[in-house]
């Protein structure tokens, strides 16, 4: 395979780790812990795996006699840069612990475990993909391991190869169903641990514990590189607003990193239209106010960035949606049998009155998104709904509007742009290179030390790597109860962006001026090597979260 200078020279790297996981390990257990909420509920459901303590890793003396062990390991879900340097870590920490020790990866995610499909992961593999961009060292999936037939059936792959713990790398989805799977082993006597590991660009898997998700870091990078580079062009250029849509199938982490990174003129916050309760026609007078008022300055140019979830957070277009999913999961067959055509009138036909004006009211395109296949739960797939062409087109309507009014005086011309894909399986940065593959030594920690339902936990990332706290937490302690699919189920509850958070705040206090005022900041690519300041600093989200 032929390599970029850049990957040669990458591959060399050696990401900085805690100390402590350079010394021998000890474990240090907390108090007992409980869930988040819900506590008797999910006591109830995980009598083997709740209320496990918090565990610290110390310095310790003296090296416990380490038997080989052979372990699994899972990619689940999205891609997110810093994927294989966990494996990478895992793989180093097992070998360190016994190098008769053994490393299996399941094949294109949980459906690989329930299939039997699996490779040995050897040290010219892992060598081969330390410090890259991507999960195709094993590929990922998304099939969800929830039912006991697959716990069964992954059972046996596990007792064939003689396997004694498995990794699981995911989101909060995947890590609830890892945390069920450990109840279900320890409950049979499986003697089978599960850790898992906190994946996902979207940034909605943290708390107290887990201070980001590994990929958040290089894929808002990215995208901010980007951003930057488009803002450069449009304040050369000045004739053209670019409304630019992120990845974050919910939560708007990514779109608020980006705009603490860019300063754009206008960042949307799918959580703070949820909680003023605005319709789709309050975003877009939102917009287009701000392009009227930039227009009187003489500044026809500007970026809006648009979260991927958007359109769900809008109360009234979730209601129309829920209503769509409800509709769509009764009469599939029906509404595909209808022309092409016809299926807009027939659905406007088939609504609520309020959802079907809703409905009526929106572009062409935008509707037909709306009705296009859902995901395996039923639910419509946001990253396919072009949130961005449909705000620049009922920008460019209200515009006209205005202009008619008198209220807006100036020229609008839109770009758009989606930006997801392109930073999932970026190199990871420094950050993401030395968190991931600290995240992976760290449980294989966890595994040395018999642990099972514990999520691999490695704390004060914004310290020199060298301070960096690992251990481990109980899943449990994630947990609530929601209703998902019309059941109450115990999940690891999603961080959504918090209103009353320092990063939000920082935001809300500076954006009348961004909007007015061209302050673009142009972070430029993710540099590699080099002074630590342009290297290794952590997203802006968590500097802010931590800073005192
Ligand atoms: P995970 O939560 O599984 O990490 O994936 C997140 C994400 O990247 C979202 O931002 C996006 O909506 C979604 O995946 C896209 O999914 P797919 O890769 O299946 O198109």
């Amino acid at each position: 395979m032929t390599k970029s200078a850049l990957q040669i020279a990458r591959a060399a790297y050696k990401p900085k780790v805690p100390n402590v996981l350079t010394s021998i390990v000890e474990i240090q257990e907390g108090a007992p812990t409980q869930s988040v909420a819900n506590q008797d509920e999910v006591k109830q459901l995980f009598p083997n795996t709740y209320g496990m303590p918090l565990i610290k890793f110390v310095e310790g003396t003296n090296r416990p006699e380490y038997t080989p062990i052979n372990v699994g390991v899972i990619l689940s879900g999205g891609q997110a840069p810093g994927g294989h340097n966990v494996i990478a870590g895992i793989f180093d920490g097992i070998k360190n612990m016994n190098q008769d020790s053994r490393l299996y990866g399941f094949i294109l995610g949980p459906g690989g475990l329930v299939d039997h499909n699996y490779t040995e992961l050897t040290a010219d593999i892992i060598d081969e993909y330390r410090n890259t961009g991507g999960f195709d060292i094993i590929g990922s999936g998304r099939t969800k391991l929830e039912e006991t037939w697959q716990f069964d059936k992954g059972l046996e792959i596990l007792k064939k190869l003689n396997i004694k713990a498995l990794v699981i790398i995911g989101g909060d989805d995947s890590n609830t169903n890892a945390c069920v799977l450990a109840e279900y082993y320890a409950q049979i006597g499986a003697d089978v641990q599960v850790i898992g590991c906190p994946k996902t660009i979207d940034g909605d898997l943290k708390n107290e514990m887990i201070e980001t998700s590994f990929g958040f870091d290089t894929a808002c990078k990215v995208y901010s590189e980007v951003i930057g580079n488009i803002q450069r062009d449009c304040n050369s250029a000045r004739k053209y607003w670019h409304f630019i849509k992120l990845m974050g199938r919910s939560a708007s982490h990514i779109a608020l990193e980006c705009a603490l990174q860019v300063q754009p003129n206008i960042a949307i916050i799918s959580e703070e239209i949820e909680a003023k309760n605005f319709s789709l026609d309050d975003v877009v007078n939102y917009i287009a106010d701000i392009v009227a008022q930039r227009a009187a300055n003489g500044q026809n140019f500007g970026t809006v960035l648009i979260p991927e979830g958007l359109i769900e957070f809008i109360p009234a277009m979730k209601n129309l949606i829920a209503e769509l999913n409800n509709y769509l999961a009764h009469h599939e067959d029906e509404f595909k049998r209808i022309k092409r055509s016809a299926q807009r009138a027939h659905i406007i036909d088939k609504l609520t009155p309020v959802n079907s004006k809703i409905y009526a009211s929106l572009p062409e395109t935008v509707a037909r998104q709306l009705t296009l296949d859902r995901d395996p739960h039923g639910n419509v797939q946001v990253s396919l709904i072009e949130t961005e062409k449909l705000l620049a087109e009922m920008v460019s309507n209200r515009l006209d509007e205005m202009a008619k009014e008198g209220k807006f005086v100036g020229k609008f011309a839109s770009q758009v742009h989606f930006f997801g894909y392109e930073g999932r399986c970026a190199a990871p940065s420094n950050y993401d290179a030395d968190y991931c593959y600290s995240l992976g030594y760290t449980a294989a920690g966890l595994i040395g030390a018999g642990k099972t339902g514990y999520m691999s936990s490695v704390r004060n990332t914004t310290a020199p790597a060298a301070e960096w706290i690992a251990g481990g937490v109980p899943i449990t302690m994630m947990m609530n109860m929601e209703c998902r699919h019309g059941k109450m189920k115990p999940v690891i509850q999603k961080a959504l962006v918090d209103l009353n958070g320092k990063p939000f705040k920082l935001f809300a206090k500076n954006r009348e001026s961004w909007a007015l005022n061209t302050d673009y900041v142009y972070p430029g690519p993710i540099q590699y090597f080099g002074p630590t300041e342009v290297c290794d600093q952590p997203t802006k989200t968590l500097q802010i979260e931590r800073s005192i």
